[in-house]
């Protein structure tokens, strides 16, 4: 099983952030309509170990507020839509996801927050680890710390 260390660009993608890309995802459509396979060495640049989905967010809530010390993740509004706040410790950037075909990846060491969310979102996450509470940084200014140390 290999990890990725860093999650890299390749001709499909957009860096918004250093280890931050969109992804342009690949749509099999046909007349009946669309579908989207997200495998893992393919459009997804880790091996896949969980999943989980965000939904029924209530209008005005926000979410995260953490960054990780080694998990990879990749974002997909696959309905509706939400802000991902990313931030490296340097540089904060906005992301609007509200596309299907659109995964965002998000390497280590980056603080995320979300906001704005549709009532009718369903954000799929896919992450290169299983859950783990230690992996989770919830401390901004010990977040800063560590990227500066
Ligand atoms: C992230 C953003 C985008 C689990 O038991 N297993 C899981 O796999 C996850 C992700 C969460 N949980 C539990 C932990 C909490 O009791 O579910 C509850 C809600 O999790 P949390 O408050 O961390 O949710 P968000 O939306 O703030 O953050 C989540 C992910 O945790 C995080 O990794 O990057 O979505």
């Amino acid at each position: 099983m290999k990890h990725a260390s860093a999650l890299t660009a390749t001709s499909s993608t957009h860096s918004v952030l250093a280890g931050c890309h969109l992804i342009a995802l690949t749509p099999r459509g046909d007349d009946r309509g669309s579908l989207i396979a997200l495998e893992g060495g393919g459009d997804v640049p880790f091996d896949i170990a969980r999943a989980y989905y965000i939904f029924g967010t209530r209008v005005g809530v926000e979410r995260g507020f953490h960054a990780h010390r080694a998990l990879n993740q990749l974002a997909v509004a696959v309905t509706g839509g939400c802000t991902m706040v990313l931030d490296d410790g340097h540089r904060r950037v906005d992301v609007r996801l509200d596309a299907p075909d659109r995964g965002l990846s998000m390497g280590s060491m980056i603080w995320r927050e979300m906001r704005d969310f549709t009532p009718d979102c369903v954000l799929l996450v896919l992450a290169d680890r299983i859950y783990d509470e230690t992996d989770y940084i919830r401390d901004y200014k010990r977040f800063l710390e560590l990227v500066h140390a």
